[in-house]
């Protein structure tokens, strides 16, 4: 068996979880991250028929029985887990009830995964069905979305197409644009529901007053993806305290830009005004 700390999936779950932490987007034991394993690479580090414990979810989540993830900790801060993997992260199977999660590898000082896991099992069931390639479920509370949260309206083609005009590459980014939830209590079945169903559409959504939930088929594609919509925000925000903007991007730019491309098909239309 090999050394499990030394695992390629956990090696990437320090790397981003310091790195966010460093962007300012996890503070405290803000965010949470989950990241669908093959079994057959799990099964190089760990004993599958071995588990640890079991730990009831709450909800059903019978399309993801078998399947394996590894899931930051409830509490856990982002900036600890470098340090500490084994305590700050967990390995899961969902096991055949489809309401218990199996403990296969962490939370060692007997915690749990993260509050929001109906958010991101949920989540996972939607964006499978789009996209079976899909494996990564990211919250995060980045500085410059949130800023704007509190002063933009939280409507899906406005804050879309704001951000869009940023920076040039954005609509080729998010063609599919951004989904937005009111400000909504969080660690439910509730939240995780209304997500869920915005993730069959978009693989962005803004929690209003909160963060932000973006998914991909590797760490990466779900990083870039909230760190572009980050990006777009940060200029707003620095572009409109400084005063009146003289100059934008044009709805006309953006679908040349998008056909230069070749994704015309991609793009929400509805949120251009052309
Ligand atoms: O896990 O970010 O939304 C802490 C949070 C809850
Ligand atoms: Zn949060």
């Amino acid at each position: 068996m090999k050394n499990i700390l030394e695992a390629p999936f956990v090696e990437e779950m320090k790397k981003v979880t310091a790195n966010m932490y460093r962007m300012g987007w996890a503070e405290r034991n803000g965010g949470n991250i989950s990241y669908m394993l093959e079994e057959d690479e799990v099964a190089e580090y760990l004993d599958l028929s071995y588990v640890i414990r079991t730990i009831p979810t709450g909800f059903d989540a019978t399309e993801l029985i078998g399947k394996i993830f590894i899931v930051t900790g409830t509490g856990k801060y982002f900036k600890n887990v470098e340090f500490d993997p084994e305590t700050n992260l967990g390995i899961i199977r969902i096991a055949e009830d489809g309401t218990t999660a199996e403990l296969l590898w962490g939370y060692k000082d007997g915690s749990r995964f993260t509050s929001e896991l109906p958010a991101h099992l949920m989540s996972h069931i939607s964006r499978l069905r789009v996209n079976p390639e899909n494996r990564v479920i990211m919250h995060t509370h980045p500085t410059y979305t949130l800023a704007m949260n509190h002063i933009h309206k939280l409507d899906e083609k406005e804050l879309t197409h704001t951000l869009w005009e940023m920076c040039t590459e954005c609509i080729i980014v998010f063609p599919d644009g951004i989904g937005v939830l009111p400000w909504m209590v969080c660690g439910n079945n509730e939240i995780g529901i209304a997500t869920a169903e915005k993730m069959k559409n978009y693989r962005l959504v803004v929690w209003g007053l909160h963060g932000i939930y973006g998914c991909g088929k590797d760490i990466d594609e779900a990083f870039g993806l909230i760190e572009t919509v980050e990006k777009a925000a940060q200029l707003y925000m620095i572009a409109t305290a400084s005063g009146a903007r003289i100059n934008t991007i044009t709805d006309q730019n953006l679908w040349d830009v998008a056909g230069s491309f070749g994704i015309h098909d991609k793009v929400r239309k509805d949120f251009l005004n052309l």
